[in-house]
């Protein structure tokens, strides 16, 4: 098995046990990794708080860190600096968009759905990559979450799908930035999941029983699988792997 012993990561984005940030954090646990996570709100940081000393490891930092806040994204690395020093690595894992946004035609995207959604699921990366550049003193690993609404147009993801596809770019442009600071960064395009912030998304019963029927694995992904694949890519293993984007959707993408 991978090991990620004397390492640390960020885990940004676990609101419950069904969040796939929560199955990244598994992931990382296993493989003998030290977790900092950081919660959005106050009524989040019990159930981190709990979540967190559930696992094996001795993961003591539960951070709050509201990335829409410029200031509470400095004083959160500016503690994890503090408190740890080195980090290896920053799993993003946050993303939002009111609820009337995920429904009906793209067309009806208010201006200020629209600055929120990018605020929150796009903006929040760059800004949490330059406050974190400097601890990764010996290199580093940054991985965010995005899915295939981002790549083609797919029923009632309309703005969250222009996040991704701006969250996408992202990652490719702080590659080139961060490259020469040996950090890197990737996205995971995970396949549907039933999580807090799929239960905004219209419909989603009916994407999961299309991804079983066409999907070439025939089955939902799980929490586990990109959980495992976040784990590969904060690893030395894949040290040639910056700017991409890797899809762990039992292979959807490339069907239809
Ligand atoms: O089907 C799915 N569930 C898929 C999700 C398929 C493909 C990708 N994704 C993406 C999502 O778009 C998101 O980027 O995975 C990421 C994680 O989403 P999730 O696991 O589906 O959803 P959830 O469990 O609701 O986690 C979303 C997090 C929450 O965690 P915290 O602990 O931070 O509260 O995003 C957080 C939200 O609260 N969040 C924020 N975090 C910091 N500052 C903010 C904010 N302002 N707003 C929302």
């Amino acid at each position: 098995t991978l090991s990620l012993k004397g390492k640390t990561f960020v885990v940004m984005g676990v609101a419950n046990k069904r969040s796939i940030a929560w199955g990244i954090a598994r992931s990382l646990d296993q493989a003998g990794a030290a977790i900092i996570f950081t919660y959005a709100g106050e009524r989040f940081e019990k159930g981190v708080r709990e979540l967190a000393d559930s696992l094996e490891g001795d993961h003591k930092y539960v951070l709050p860190c509201d990335v829409t806040n410029d200031e509470a994204i400095r004083e959160c690395f500016e503690t994890i600096k503090k408190e740890v020093g080195v980090i290896h690595g920053i799993a993003h894992c946050i993303a939002f968009a009111e609820k009337e946004e995920l429904q009906g035609e793209y067309l009806n995207t208010t201006r200020e759905g629209f600055l929120l959604a990018h605020n929150i699921s796009s903006y929040s990366l760059t800004a949490v990559a330059k406050e974190a550049r400097g601890l990764m003193t010996e290199g580093g690993s940054i991985v965010t979450l995005t899915y295939l609404g981002g790549e083609r147009i797919l029923p009632n993801y309309n703005v969250m799908g222009v996040a991704k596809a701006s969250l996408e770019a992202s990652v490719r442009y702080l590659a080139g930035d961060l490259g020469k600071d040996a950090i890197r960064v990737n996205s995971i395009s995970a396949g549907p999941i039933r999580t807090l912030s799929a239960k905004g998304v219209g419909d989603f019963n009916t994407i999961l029983k299309e991804i079983e029927e066409k999907a070439p694995l025939r089955r939902n992904t799980t929490q586990e699988e990109v959980g495992d694949a976040a784990a590969f890519l904060f690893s030395h293993l894949s040290r040639g792997i910056t700017g991409e984007n890797i899809h762990v959707d039992s292979g959807y993408h490339i069907v239809g």
